[in-house]
């Protein structure tokens, strides 16, 4: 496994591929100890490479074993090629032949879960990015488009389930009684949207009539157990079936679209030509074991896969650098999607909040790196945050910056031209500036330029002349490689409030309206506005329409205004957590200095008005009540101090709940529901409410919480109601929260997602003994470390746990570390995940991340896959 130098390679070295496959024949033997992979490539040199002698190099790695190959159906002699643990070279080739390879691969020992493997006793594949390579040897690069027909050969009794991409053309018996299955897919696509699947599945069956007419067979194909859980993400993929030829003209395009639902997967799905392959935990679900967070997660993915077959397989990337083409754009169509199904305003709040928290952090950090990244060691480490969220944000920007029939004239023209293409960024960039005439020239720069811009506002209001200046100021903090920024265009939406809280009109660039977007292109700007009545409050980036920080000196009435008043509903969320920042900030102040804590009463105040007003949405209620997360305020925080921001969110949780409890306890009350659980966006946004109540309720001094507590978790017909029930007794830290958590455990066993969720929140529970809890669900029977989502489980609770992870005598860290070093060597993809927390070493106060730097120190000394390499070296040098 050990790539002795890993070394990195470059978006500028890009050329295109020597040769080109036309077509690829696979068969696939299925056998119990091994699979004997066939492929027949129809291949010919690339008119466009300019070296037309070039050796042939295939890409594939040393767990295959190579049985022969062939050119023109002549074998090779050994002298004719050469194989090394990354390829095989075939010295002489013709301009045109057909290249016959034999291999034998083990999936049962695949524990990298890439490639062919095996998940429960089932078959299945993971090619993206680079997994292909492990199956047979190929040209494993996304410009290569090939069309695919692929044969199947296994027991029968084993797999009645055999499938790949596109249509089955075939079914026959071998002379020994096999079952011999051929599927063809007409699309010509890259090796990593390629997919095979065999087992003893159960399906269900439904229909899509496009709107052209066409009927499409829907299928969902599950283990036999799980069947009754797909309901749901078959309503999900009609749909989005039905909104991308609503909003995207965008018509599915084969004669039958299947999904699976497989239980070891090293992320949530995967897009495979018409056979896309699904982690089950975001496919399948029900009432009583599905909370409704995950319900809306499985309908976002359920879309982001489908929609990704226009975006991402129709026009896919030409080269891993260009991956946010169809990551950014198809997050960017997933959001709408989900904003479209529910509401608008909860969807952004929830959107931004993640990326404020998670992407802002990769992008302060040692990874961060532009959405088009320059260079990589491992492609793998490169499915980030950055790619997806920040990528969707710039599709937001051009969005905004376009308007709606502009940007769809945009997307288009975009399939039209490319279709069948493997295309960059600037492509998609240019489809929108030739389909709108918007020059998005320096635009582009926030594809090359990593790092999050800080804009300063400054106002100055004329009574005398009714107008407001506004002066901003940009800049990007250096990243790794790149010390100096150059100024972006931004779009900055805005509108202003009057003092008694009304939207004001005025006029900017000769236009009188209510809301303006302003274009900052240059490192300082003024703008003007006219006709300004009174002087106004600016609400500021209205819709979070950058992915910037900000700054404007608010005072306290101010955001109290905007909290309640201002017509766009993100900025009402937004002026709520500012507050809330600011009494955690200071707090967190107090608390690292030994100072008393001083009084919070502001936003107790808009608490309480939000509480007693009835006429609210409960969904907006319940968002601005939730605190700023632990991880949101580490973001903010210049040097990190876990146990302090700990304990402030605790206070300021306990001020809030006391002086508000009456309040909690009648909101409670009022939002029991007592119909039966749907996951839709009414009742989704009053449990959200109730239990967010609940929650407070609970922390406060009123013992009756706990009476409701119990009720709700013994007699919930629903996980949504019973988990939060759970999460809150092990939060709060109530006395019978062991035993809950016993009793839930007991309840659900037989439920392995519902058994994930317990082990996160077991790991979870604050106790400064609370590594040795972890210890013990790592050998707990219903742990499986094969399983990423176990891993997942555990690992992720355990860093939610201030107590545990960050404990003084790096503990944690050192548990971890370990945990890293073990799985280096078995999935290395999941190993490089979980590095995540320690790459953040030099924010947190030095005492903390001195042993942070030395568990990365002693992953260093390892024998390392390249994907923990890249992580560890950029976190140690960055
Ligand atoms: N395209 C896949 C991600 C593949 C990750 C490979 N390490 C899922 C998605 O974004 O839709
Ligand atoms: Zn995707």
């Amino acid at each position: 496994m050990k790539d002795s130098s890993p070394s990195a390679i470059y978006l500028k070295d890009y050329t295109v591929p020597d040769f080109l496959i036309d077509k690829t024949e696979l068969t696939f033997e299925l056998e119990e100890a091994n699979v004997l992979v066939t492929s027949r490539l129809h291949m010919r040199r690339n008119a466009l490479s300019s070296d037309k002698v070039a050796s042939l190099v295939l890409d594939g790695g040393d767990e295959m074993k190579l049985i022969g190959v062939a050119i023109d159906n002549v074998s090779l002699s050994a002298d004719e090629y050469q194989i090394t643990n990354q390829s095989l070279e075939i010295f002489s080739a013709p301009n045109e032949f057909v290249l016959t390879c034999e291999t034998l691969v083990e999936p049962q020992n695949n524990t990298r879960l890439e490639g062919l493997y095996r998940s429960s006793s089932m078959f299945c594949t993971q090619c993206e990015a680079e997994g292909f390579r492990h199956i047979t040897y190929y040209l494993d690069r996304p410009d290569v488009m090939s069309v695919f027909t692929t044969t199947i050969i296994g027991d029968e009794e084993k797999y009645p389930v055999m499938l790949s991409n596109g249509n089955e053309v075939e079914r026959g018996k071998t002379e020994d009684g096999k079952t011999v299955v051929t599927w063809h897919d007409p699309f010509k696509k890259p090796a990593y949207l390629f997919a095979l699947v065999a087992g003893n599945l159960a399906v269900q069956d439904d229909v899509f009539k496009t709107k052209s007419g066409r009927v499409v067979t829907l299928r969902i194909f599950t283990e036999h157990h799980n069947l009754e859980k797909v309901d749901y993400a078959m309503g999900a993929l009609k749909r989005s079936m039905k909104w991308d030829e609503d909003v995207y003209g965008r018509e599915y395009d084969l004669d039958i679209f299947m999904v699976v639902a497989v239980d070891d997967f090293n992320m949530g799905a995967m897009e495979n030509k018409g056979l896309n392959i699904f982690n089950s935990s975001c496919l399948l679900a029900s009432p009583e074991t599905t909370t409704d967070d995950a319900y809306l997660r499985i309908e976002a993915i359920v879309a982001h896969e489908y929609f990704h077959n226009w975006s991402g397989n129709r026009v896919t990337c030409r080269d891993w650098f260009q991956l946010s083409l169809k990551e950014g754009f198809t997050v960017f169509r997933d959001q709408t999607f989900s904003s479209d199904m529910h509401s608008e305003t909860v969807k952004r709040v929830e959107d931004v909040s993640f990326l404020r928290t998670a992407q802002f952090a990769e992008d302060a950090g040692p990874m961060a790196h532009p959405v088009r990244p320059e260079s990589f060691i491992e492609i793998s480490n490169f499915y980030t945050l950055t790619v997806y969220e920040k990528g969707s944000e710039i599709v937001r920007m051009i969005y905004t910056l376009l308007g709606e029939q502009a940007f769809r004239k945009g997307s288009d023209l975009y399939f039209d031209r490319h279709d069948g293409q493997a295309v960059t960024c600037d492509d998609f960039v240019a489809a929108m500036e030739d389909a709108s005439g918007v020059d998005l020239s320096q635009f582009k720069r926030w594809y090359s330029q990593a790092g999050t811009p800080e804009l300063l506002f400054e106002s100055k209001y004329s009574v005398t002349d009714k107008t407001l200046k506004l002066v901003v100021k940009q800049t990007t903090p250096p990243t790794p490689g790149q010390e100096s920024k150059l100024p972006l265009h931004i779009p900055i939406k805005l509108g202003l409030i009057s003092k008694d809280g009304n939207e004001l009109e005025s006029t900017y660039s000769g236009e009188t309206a209510q809301e303006h977007v302003l274009h900052l292109k240059s490192e300082e700007a003024t703008f003007e506005f006219s006709g300004v009545d009174s002087e106004p409050v600016p609400s500021i980036l209205r819709g979070f329409s950058a992915p910037v920080k900000y700054e404007y000196a608010y005072s306290t009435e101010e955001l109290l205004l905007l909290m309640s008043s201002d017509s766009d509903g993100f900025n009402r969320w937004n002026a709520a957590q500012q507050l809330a920042v600011r009494e955690l900030k200071s707090l967190i102040h107090q608390i690292k200095n030994g100072e008393p804590l001083a009084d919070q009463s502001d936003l107790v105040k808009g608490f309480k008005s939000l509480l007693l007003n009835e006429e609210l949405d409960p969904a907006m209620v319940a968002l601005i009540l939730e605190l700023p997360s632990q991880a949101y305020l580490s973001e903010l925080e210049k040097e990190i101090d876990p146990h302090a921001i700990h304990s402030a969110l605790t206070h300021l949780t306990k001020v809030i709940a006391n002086a508000l409890k009456e309040e909690f306890s009648a909101t409670y009350m009022n939002n029991v529901e007592s119909t039966v659980y749907e996951p839709n966006a009414i009742q989704i946004a009053k449990r959200a409410l109730k239990n967010i109540a609940l929650h407070y309720w609970v922390e406060s001094d009123d013992v009756t919480a706990l009476e409701s507590l119990n009720e709700q978790f013994s007699n919930s017909d629903n996980m949504t109601d019973q988990y939060a029930a759970l999460s809150i007794a092990v939060e709060a830290g109530v006395e019978k929260a062991d035993v809950m958590l016993a009793t839930f455990y007991d309840q659900w066993l037989h439920e392995s997602l519902v058994v994930n969720k317990w082990l996160t929140l077991s790991a979870s529970q604050e106790n400064v003994d609370g590594l040795k809890r972890v210890e013990e669900l790592m050998s707990h029977p219903a742990f499986d470390i094969k399983n990423p989502n176990k891993v997942r489980a555990v690992l992720g609770g355990m860093g939610r746990s201030v107590q545990v992870f960050h404990k003084e005598d790096g503990s944690g860290y050192r548990y971890l570390a370990d945990q890293i070093i073990y799985l280096n060597k078995r999935n290395p993809q999941l190993a490089s995940r979980i590095c995540t927390p320690l790459t953040r070493w030099k924010k947190y106060k030095s005492s903390l991340g001195d042993l942070m730097k030395l568990e990365l120190e002693r992953i260093q000394k390892e024998d390392l896959s390249k994907d923990v390499y890249e992580v560890i070296t950029k976190s140690l040098n960055g």
